[in-house]
């Protein structure tokens, strides 16, 4: 996501950075990096020059250049300019106060429509609504199919007639959903590979027969401008309320998610970032441009883990931290959370500055973990536990049993040393915070239970 745009602006701010005294010229030059950064990522054109103006006029304006650290100003003014860019935006979905609130996805073929029905649906479960969701493409062979596969493994229901047009499934699915006790409904349309007039008054007659709360415009960003072009051309016809940007994990550039909500003034509401169907976020323009820039977005990182890291487990191992009690077996535990999150790859890469955009993420190597997690299941549970007792005929069952060497197995144990003495030090530094009146220390002990346990409360109630 973003690595083309990333590159370049660090390495202009870098260059900014080095000049120690900035000028007006130095800026202009500056911004003419820039903007050949935006435009190479596809951004458009009226958009770089927009953008670019209002950047600059602000570093000269606000007299940038006598601050103490201008090239630090430059950057903020950029994160700035850029959240403007593509906010604001609100991503919770408008309710019906007279039965059930409709979603109406629409877009091209192929855009991830289906897909992202399939998430929007998950998404709204852990919100605690009880979504409908409804096959209406009627045009595509196997698209009822593939909705109610995706319906299964989400484990919503899915409505259709088969045989029916896509105006009457959509109109009955509604009264379909009052019945059984649905809230939400959300309409999975067809597509086309061009937009044509047919697929338009189609999609403009479900809207008159639906009267949807929210259109979603499901687009793929990697066709960069031209998901632009076609989003004005929809927006023209159904007035959509905001647009769902697909495929963000395989666009290193990001032109569309800079430019469509500038030239078609519709939000990006959500955006999806792989296949499976855990992977659609909240759209937060802040937190976008902290991407962009490279200074990561541990906000997010941390709600992904909260969504699929146990709670419970979490807690369990602060207090082993904090007495000292952590093992190998804890560590393998961790080493699987990791994995839920998306693999340590997904983790660095929402990570700040060095250790996120800068490293090279073909320099992360799974397979190390593998071999990892290859050598901790060689292990008996006591060696886990109390791994001082690995002597070296052992440590050679050990390699032996994991595929591995003495010596991968060796730099694990001295690693985990390290790690646990490391730990320690935080542990004692935990502890301490909460004797400090008003710090509430790392949450750890029983109040962190209590805290646990709230949030469970307030999820189960659907509120996050
Ligand atoms: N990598 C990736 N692939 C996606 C994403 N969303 C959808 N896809 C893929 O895009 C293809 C088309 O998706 P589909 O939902 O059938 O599109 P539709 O024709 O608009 O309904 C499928 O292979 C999906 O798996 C995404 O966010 N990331
Ligand atoms: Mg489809």
């Amino acid at each position: 996501m973003f690595e083309t745009i990333t590159k370049s602006l660090q390495s202009t701010f870098d260059k900014l950075g080095r000049r120690g005294r900035l000028t007006e010229k130095s800026i202009r030059d500056g911004m003419r990096e820039v903007r050949t950064a935006l435009l190479s990522a596809d951004v458009h054109f009226d958009v770089v020059k927009e953008f670019t103006r209002k950047v600059t006029d602000r570093a000269i304006g606000e007299n940038v250049i006598k601050t103490v650290a201008p090239s630090e100003q430059i950057v903020k003014i950029v994160h700035d300019e850029l959240e403007a860019l593509m906010g604001p935006t609100d991503t919770s979905i408008r309710e019906n106060a007279s039965g059930p609130t409709v979603i109406m996805m629409v877009g091209l073929q192929g855009s991830g429509k289906t897909t992202t029905c399939g998430k929007l649906a998950q998404y709204l479960v852990r919100k605690g609504h009880r979504p409908l969701l409804v096959a209406a493409d009627v045009k595509r062979p196997g698209a009822i199919d593939q909705l109610e596969i995706v319906g299964e493994s989400v484990g919503v229901d899915v409505f259709t007639i088969r045989g029916g047009s896509p105006t009457a499934i959509c109109r009955k699915s509604i009264r379909h959903a009052t019945q059984n006790e649905k809230d939400i409904v959300i309409l999975d349309t067809a597509g086309r590979l061009h937009i044509d007039e047919t697929l338009m008054v189609e999609l403009v007659e479900i809207q008159r027969s639906t009267k949807p709360q929210e259109i979603f415009l499901v687009c793929d960003a990697m066709t960069g401008q031209d998901a632009v072009k076609s989003a004005k051309e929809f927006d023209q016809r159904l007035a959509v309320d905001g647009v769902i940007l697909t495929k963000m994990d395989g666009d290193a550039r990001g032109g569309a998610a800079l430019s469509i909500r500038a030239i078609t003034g519709k939000p990006i509401k959500f955006v999806g970032t792989g296949e499976k169907m855990d992977r659609l976020e909240e759209f937060h323009p802040d937190r976008m441009a902290g991407r962009i820039l490279g200074m990561g977005d541990i906000v997010s990182l941390v709600e992904r883990a909260q969504e699929v890291v146990d709670l419970e487990k979490a807690e369990d191992l602060q207090e082993k931290i904090l007495r000292n009690q952590f093992t190998l077996d804890d560590f393998y535990e961790q080493l699987q959370q990791v994995k839920k999150i998306g693999g340590l790859q997904e983790v660095m890469a929402m990570m700040p500055g060095d250790l996120g955009g800068n490293l090279p993420t073909d320099q992360i190597d799974e397979s190390e973990l593998g071999r990892v997690e290859a050598i901790i299941l060689s292990m008996t549970y006591e060696e886990r536990i109390q791994p001082d007792l690995i002597g070296p005929s052992r440590r050679n069952r050990i390699a032996r049993g994991s595929g591995t060497s003495p010596a991968n197995v060796n730099a694990l144990l001295k690693q985990f040393r390290e790690m646990r003495k490391m730990m320690k030090q935080i542990g004692k530094m935990g502890a301490l915070m909460g004797k400090i009146p008003g710090i509430p220390g790392m949450k750890m002990g029983t109040s962190g239970k209590k805290f646990a346990q709230k949030r469970k409360i307030r999820r189960s109630r659907g509120k996050r």
